[in-house]
């Protein structure tokens, strides 16, 4: 069988001191951490779009990386590409994969070739599953890329394009159930506005959350029985992103009834583009029951797009990992690298290095999530902090029983309480942070 990734083994752990740059330092995916092994902790995933379709585009130039695996007929070079996916999957110790529609089969003039199209790669693919022991993740239809879509897909102004994307959808959710995938992922494409002045936004969020319902309800229909996820983003591409953070989120989630049946998605690089750390967004989650599943990579905070990299930032990949397992680990989704390789990064080597960056990196912030729960000073100066909540006037404030006026009484008894404050002590845990992550 033809070897894409040629001259690259099998990537074995070696452990920290080894200098090998075809090794895992960290990563060691049959080591049990915190009671399970690193693979099921971290659920490492492939992401089939960066990977094996992205070849280095830009607005100012075209393609670096030439991603057509030998071949030259579209589906034979989508064939090659699953070969190759599974390759390196198999190579890397990666246990899952996802997609969009559009990255497994060329999409063909009509629609119903399209499907054709995706029944047949559909079916290698649940082959090389099979041979090599691997899972999907999840699954979603690109609703974005065809000039269709250039006002939006479920937020289209058009009726037609609603119609054409709810087709998409829907056969996007039978190969995620044919393949397995315990995920749905609706990220928002080209769902925003760039001016109000064409936009009727009711309108427009209104129908986003019917073709939501009408997904879950297909959906169930044919025995999907995991989870939605809506993949939270400000911008990029269109100005104002309707799925702007997971806060907006839950709220379009529970004002639809939408949040049973969805979780969050939450990617580092768009946490950053709304202001945020990558740690406030899974904690708001976390916070708000609907952590589901993480598309694991960094931006560049000098530059205000996407430039999905492989995550290399301990102190953020610890910090995640500290949130996923206060929030009872993964269940049905995972850490899926939405990333890709720099533009000049261009060879097959630079994919396994990234990998092996980026899983390295992610190994190493389970680890370093682990010890610190485990030293319990950060866990433990937080409940002090809030200790105050545990009994007297606080324990009355949380059952109910001290209303305004008890208060009023309680604070004109008691006089000045700017004594009751304690230092947050900032710079002193930020110190035990680092002494955590250093004293590994
Ligand atoms: C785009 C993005 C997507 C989603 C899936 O910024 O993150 O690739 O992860 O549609
Ligand atoms: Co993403």
């Amino acid at each position: 069988m033809k070897e894409f990734f040629e001259g690259i083994g099998k990537i074995a752990y070696e452990g920290p001191k080894s200098t090998n740059p075809l090794a895992f330092r960290y990563y060691n995916p049959d080591e049990i951490i915190g009671g399970k092994k690193m693979r099921e902790q971290l659920k490492f995933a492939l992401s089939y779009w960066h990977t094996m379709c992205g070849d280095g585009t830009d607005m100012f130039g075209r393609g670096t990386f030439v991603k057509t695996f030998g071949e030259s007929e579209p589906m034979e070079v989508y064939k090659a590409k699953a070969y190759a996916a599974f390759e390196l999957m198999d190579k890397l110790s990666v246990d899952y994969y996802c997609f969009h529609d559009r990255d497994i089969a060329p999409e063909a003039e009509t629609l119903s070739e399209s499907n054709s199209r995706l029944d047949e790669i559909s079916d290698l693919l649940s082959d090389l599953m099979k041979k090599y022991d691997k899972k999907l993740l999840w699954g979603t239809a690109n609703c974005f890329n065809h000039p269709r879509y250039m006002h939006g897909a479920g937020t289209a102004p058009n009726a037609d394009v609603f119609a054409f994307a709810a087709a998409q959808i829907k056969k996007a959710i039978e190969l995620t159930v044919k393949l397995g995938g315990k995920g749905y992922v609706f990220w928002g494409g080209r769902e925003g506005y760039e001016t109000l002045l064409n936009t009727d936004m009711g309108l427009e969020l209104d129908n986003m959350a019917r073709l939501m319902k009408m997904a879950v309800e297909y959906a169930r229909s044919i025995g999907f029985d995991g989870d939605f996820y809506v993949e939270p983003k400000p911008k990029e591409p269109t100005k104002h992103q309707y799925d702007f953070d997971s806060a907006t989120v839950i709220g379009f989630l529970r004002k639809n009834g939408l949040d049973k049946d969805f979780k969050l998605n939450i990617e580092a690089n768009h946490a950053t583009l709304a202001g945020h750390t990558f740690q406030h967004e899974l904690r708001v989650a976390r916070t708000e029951g609907m952590f589901g599943s993480i598309d694991a990579n960094q931006g560049d905070m000098l530059i205000g797009w996407d430039t999905d990299q492989f995550p290399t930032n301990i102190y953020d990949t610890a910090l995640c990992m500290y949130e996923v397992i206060k929030s009872g680990g993964f269940t049905n989704g995972g850490l899926n690298f939405d990333a890709k390789t720099r533009r000049g990064s261009f060879t097959p080597e630079d994919i396994v290095y990234a990998y092996i960056a980026g899983m390295d990196a992610f190994a190493l912030g389970l680890r370093v999530a682990e010890k610190l729960i485990a030293d319990g000073r950060i866990d433990s100066f937080v409940s002090d902090r809030y200790s105050s909540w545990n009994s007297g006037i606080g324990a009355d404030i949380i059952s109910g029983k001290a209303k305004m006026a008890e208060l009023e009484k309680y604070a004109l008894e008691k006089g000045e309480v700017a004594a009751s404050c304690k230092s947050g002590r900032q710079e002193y845990l930020e110190n035990v942070m680092n002494s955590i992550m250093f004293s590994l």
